[in-house]
């Protein structure tokens, strides 16, 4: 069923707790971990709980926790102090864009400065 966690997903497994990570926020329904291979300072995943493969589809059954996702990640960038300084919210989506991991994922990115355009 739509949004029910995937036994062969990585990051269902790190919601469920099977695989570890650095979490450093939990709602009811979003987690928040330090991405295990940082491009900044501050690098932090946020998750749905649910499972949909990329934001856009997370976004068309799920307006309210992908609203949640956009609040984390102010929060956590308020937390990690580079709300000053500026900070990246991004959202690979699809292979070619980057996306290695089909569960929907926000990066947080900061704590240096980030050019435009991106690579
Ligand atoms: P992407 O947008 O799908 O490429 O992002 C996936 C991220 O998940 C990437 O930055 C990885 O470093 C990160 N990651 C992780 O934090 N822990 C893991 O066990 C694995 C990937 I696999």
């Amino acid at each position: 069923m739509a949004g029910e966690p995937q036994a062969d997903c990585l990051f269902c497994k790190i919601v469920s707790g099977e695989v570890p990570a650095t979490v450093v926020r939990e709602t009811d329904t979003t987690v928040a971990f330090r991405d295990i291979n940082p491009q900044a300072p501050t690098h932090i995943l946020v998750i749905p709980k649910v499972h949909y493969p990329d934001a856009a589809s997370l976004a068309m059954a799920e307006p309210q926790i992908t609203a949640d996702i956009l609040r984390e990640a102010g929060v956590v960038a308020a937390e990690e102090k580079i709300d000053g300084t500026g900070f990246r919210v991004v959202f690979n989506t699809g292979s070619g864009a980057g996306q290695t991991v089909f569960h929907a994922h926000a990066h947080v990115l900061g704590g240096r400065g980030l050019n435009w355009p991106p690579g």
